[in-house]
């Protein structure tokens, strides 16, 4: 059988671009596309970045692009919910939880030490598992996770299966971690919205899987991010390549896989 041809379909958004240093990020999204769904795709990023709790973009890019590697299909993480009271509970929580991942104490602290240069990327940071130094190069960019979707009405199965409320953000979020965990050189992800309306985030790992928590910062703030640790034994450069790069798709196939 003839290998389906595949768009990577991008969009990102953002404001104030007279002064580049300056620009805000509203909103990013990433899917792959058929070419007769390119349509249907591009109104979906659109729609994302037209009604976003960040704020009206004044500059927004939307492209496609054919994929020529072979896409690889992966199973998403288990998913659990821990709901907690307050911020600094959820916090706890994280730390807990990416302790449980394999991640040193003392990594973790030194994270905490320094993250409010860490949640200014739109994209994420990466950070070596034993040092806790940042390890990637793309300052205040930041590394995009490109290139992932789910098979078509595969996130729709899960989520009845699951009866998980399958909301778009948990559909990309989901994605995502699945496809930054099933990496050998990634150890854990830590993450939260940089969105001011949505406080719950999540620790995912291969191990430990995808631990949403309800409530990781407060309503209003505008600082969320991602921090992925790294085995830097591992090529990081072939890391970064395949995060950015290679098509994967999250497919589920049913409870007899669980
Ligand atoms: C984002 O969309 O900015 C990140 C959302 C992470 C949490 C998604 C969830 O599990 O509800
Ligand atoms: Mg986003
Ligand atoms: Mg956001
Ligand atoms: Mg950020």
């Amino acid at each position: 059988m003839e290998e389906a041809k595949y768009y990577s379909v991008r969009m990102r958004a953002s404001q104030n671009i007279a002064d580049q240093s300056e620009s805000k990020h509203i909103s990013g999204g990433e899917l792959i596309s058929t070419y007769s769904n390119i349509k249907e795709s591009v109104n979906i990023l659109l729609e994302k970045a037209l009604t976003h709790s960040r704020g009206n973009a004044d500059f927004m890019q939307i492209q496609f692009e054919a994929i020529q590697e072979p896409v690889e299909y992966i199973k998403p993480l288990e998913v659990r919910t821990n709901e907690v009271a307050s911020m600094e509970a959820g916090q706890v929580l994280a730390k807990s939880l990416l302790e449980k991942a394999g991640i040193p104490k003392k990594t973790i602290d030194k994270v905490y030490e320094n993250l409010s240069q860490y949640l200014e990327p739109a994209g994420a940071v990466l950070v070596d598992v034993q040092s806790g130094e940042r390890v990637d190069d793309r300052k205040n960019k930041g590394i995009r996770v490109s290139r992932i979707d789910w098979l078509p009405y595969h996130f729709e199965r899960w989520s009845d299966f699951y009866h998980i409320k399958g909301n778009q953000r948990l559909r990309e979020a989901l994605a995502l971690a699945t496809k930054v965990s099933s990496h050998p050189a990634a150890a854990a992800e830590l993450c939260w919205s940089d969105d001011p309306d949505y406080v719950t985030g999540y620790v995912a790992s291969k191990r430990e899987g995808y631990q949403r928590i309800t409530k990781l910062k407060e309503y209003g703030d505008e600082r969320g991010g991602r921090i992925f640790f790294v085995h830097c034994s591992e090529e990081l450069d072939s890391y970064i390549y395949y995060l950015e790069k290679k098509p994967v798709f999250i497919q589920w196939e049913g409870s007899r896989e669980e």
